[in-house]
């Protein structure tokens, strides 16, 4: 059976880099992007090595639109065919409230979260209703479901992939095409680091007296909803460790 492709954005750490790991262990083609390109080259060797994928790395800044198409013009031939796209690139940065935020920092977040998000399904999902197979997977999240404190713009942004998500869905409805919305709680990756602005201990604490995810478990969720037969579409999942509830209410020992 012909291999299938696999587009991962923001790729080189974290739940992108889970999912890399996940659909390589299971025989894909991976496309791997990222602006690291020495992280993402560690993964490549990773997964070259451990399960002889093949992996081609395309690493731009998906806030430039510009630079995406010229990447995706840029591969080759028998790249091109991509059947499932992981919108997985997207950040937080500070705890602001809202009328204290910093507007740079939230052009960073919306145009990453957002924006991004819509180009890169903008480029490759005419492909796969062309070619009448594919599937996009957005990294939505909890915080898209209700906004807790210090959340606002971010949990509007994830709002705006859950808005996205169910868009798409609608306009694909008459197509083989699948949308899925992949909403995590808390997952301990670099994610905290980068909202506390470098601060790791302040990022520490958000994991502290709980037993967090880690982008290898989203990723087996994320596995599962591309595995199943194509007439099932797993629209949304949400997925928390056992002592989160909601995203404000967790448990800690
Ligand atoms: C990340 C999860 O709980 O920090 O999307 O909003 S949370």
């Amino acid at each position: 059976m012909e291999k299938k492709t696999v587009l991962i954005t923001g790729a080189s750490s974290g739940i992108g880099e889970g999912c890399a790991r996940k659909f390589a262990m299971n025989g894909y083609r991976l496309i791997l992007n990222g602006r690291n390109v020495e992280k993402l080259t560690a993964v490549k060797r990773e997964l070259e090595t451990e399960y002889r994928a093949d992996v081609c790395l395309l690493p731009f800044d998906v806030r430039d639109r510009g630079a995406a198409q010229a990447a995706l013009d840029s591969l080759p031939e028998e790249w091109k065919a991509i059947d499932i796209l992981i919108n997985n690139a997207g950040l937080v940065i500070g705890v602001d409230k809202e009328h204290e935020g910093n507007p740079d920092e939230w052009d960073i977040v919306l145009d990453t979260n957002i924006k991004a998000l819509l180009a890169m399904t903008r480029l490759v999902v005419p492909g796969m209703v062309e070619r009448g197979r594919g599937h996009v997977i957005n990294m939505g999240s909890i915080a898209g479901d209700y906004a807790y404190p210090g959340g606002s713009v971010y949990c509007a942004s994830k709002a705006a992939v859950k808005a996205l998500s169910d868009g798409l869905r609608i306009d694909l409805v008459d197509t083989p095409v699948r949308v899925t919305n992949i909403k995590p709680g808390l997952v301990e990756t670099n994610f905290s680091v980068v909202r506390f602005r470098g601060d790791k201990a302040a990022a520490d604490n958000v994991y502290k007296g709980i037993r967090p995810l880690t982008g290898d478990d989203i990723a087996e969720v994320v596995y599962f909803a591309a595995a199943v037969p194509e007439h099932i579409q797993v629209a949304e999942v949400l997925v928390m460790p056992t002592n989160q509830a909601t995203g404000t209410i967790v448990s800690r020992k």
